[in-house]
């Protein structure tokens, strides 16, 4: 009965009748600064999905610079607009594997797609009467979190910050490094709080040559090193592998399910971090989840600094069963005073946070703080 129920709704058509772009700059509780740069506010663009009465909505998690990804919200606002709208506007989409195949043909933009498949499952999810965990697959209520700590003013201030958010609660911490601000401060973070989850995260920001400072982190019994190489340096990463005891994760190095692959072969890492922004949608995500899961590599959820939107989706895709170490998602206090969705995630006293169970994302959106934060609206409609 359940199994003709799931087949015909399959089939059910979801015509797009309406997307609705809204560019978003939103002010941070606090400046985040990386081997990259630093912000203090974060861009995004809300994707809004009208489909026969029912309102989808995504995120897009590209930033206002390319500094993380070469995506930016110029170049979403581009690909959307000019071409993944054009795409779908008007059809029948049936599900993310549809859209994925309507998609296929504009090369490269993940975080454009991934914004777009966002909104599709939210607007299945509301159809169907499924949250997104339960149409992901996922399996937990609450999932463990962690926070990203950025590069602070001195070593000793980054130990005062750290301490504040163990204080609040998080049983791991990661922190951004870079060079000259690498094995001082983690050596320092990691003195005053010996036994907590430590990892640390370079952003890209060494070679192979320079990355020899990094070896000395070996000793300090951290979760992971993540990406200290370039991004289309999974040769490098596998050779640096070789000589630390810690794992290494990758972060930008995995744009897809066939570099997830052979970055595994190559032995490029031990263990994945996985953001649906980065790879082109939450199937994608999914999709190395389920290989990483096969071989025995851990994954965990990494963060773009999302809204509640991206946050809820983040929620649901930690709650599969591979992603065994900390996400990178933190209460939604760590980020904006004011957010664009009516729903605030806090922490659990023991560092989880609860993952959303109403139908869809599981969240509805404040009109107000999203007309507060939006600098350019665009509707595009087939009605
Ligand atoms: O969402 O808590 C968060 C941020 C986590 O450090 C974080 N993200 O490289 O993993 C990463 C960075 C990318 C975003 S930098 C703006
Ligand atoms: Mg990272």
């Amino acid at each position: 009965m359940g199994d003709t129920t799931q087949s015909r709704k399959a089939l059910e058509s979801m015509k797009i009748e309406r997307v609705s772009l809204y560019h978003l700059r939103m002010p941070l509780v606090a400046p985040f600064e990386t081997s990259f740069g630093r912000i203090d506010t974060r861009d995004c663009i809300l994707i809004e999905i009208d489909s026969q009465g029912l309102v989808g909505y995504g995120e897009c998690v590209a930033d206002r610079d390319p500094g993380y990804s070469s995506e930016t919200s110029g170049t979403a606002w581009h690909i959307l607009h000019d071409f993944i709208i054009p795409a779908i506007l008007g059809e029948d989409v049936h599900n993310a594997d549809d859209f994925q195949s309507r998609v296929a043909g504009i090369r490269g933009h993940a975080m454009a797609k991934a914004g777009v498949e966002m909104a599709l499952w939210d607007l299945l999810g509301k159809r169907d009467e499924l949250s997104l965990r339960d149409m992901l697959g996922g399996r937990q209520n609450r999932v463990a979190v962690g926070v990203s700590v950025g590069i602070q003013a001195s070593a000793p201030r980054l130990v005062e910050e750290v301490g504040g958010y163990l204080q609040q609660g998080y049983g791991r911490i990661k922190i951004k490094i870079k060079p000259g601000r690498d094995v001082t401060d983690t050596r320092l973070v990691r003195g005053a709080f010996p036994n907590i989850l430590l990892q640390v995260d370079a952003n890209s920001a060494y070679t192979l040559e320079t990355a020899t400072e990094l070896l000395a982190l070996d000793d300090l019994d951290l979760l992971l090193i993540e990406q200290p190489l370039a991004e289309d340096d999974l040769w490098d990463h596998s050779r640096l592998q070789a000589r630390v005891k810690t794992p290494i994760c990758l972060d930008e190095s995995i744009l897809s399910l066939r570099h997830a692959r052979q970055a595994l072969e190559m032995r490029a890492c031990r263990v994945v971090n996985i953001k649906a922004g980065r790879v082109g949608g939450l199937s994608q995500a999914v999709a190395i989840h389920d290989l990483c899961a096969a071989e025995g590599i851990p994954v965990w959820c990494g963060g773009m600094l999302e809204t509640g939107v991206g946050r809820a989706a983040n929620l649901a895709l930690a709650s599969l069963p591979g992603f065994t170490l900390p996400g990178d998602i933190s209460a939604s206090e760590r980020y904006y005073l004011q957010d664009i969705t009516q729903e605030r995630f806090t922490l659990n006293p023991d560092s989880t946070i609860t993952v959303p169970d109403k139908p869809g994302l599981g969240v509805s959106i404040d009109r107000a703080a999203l007309e507060r934060f939006c600098l350019q609206r665009q509707v595009f409609d087939n009605r």
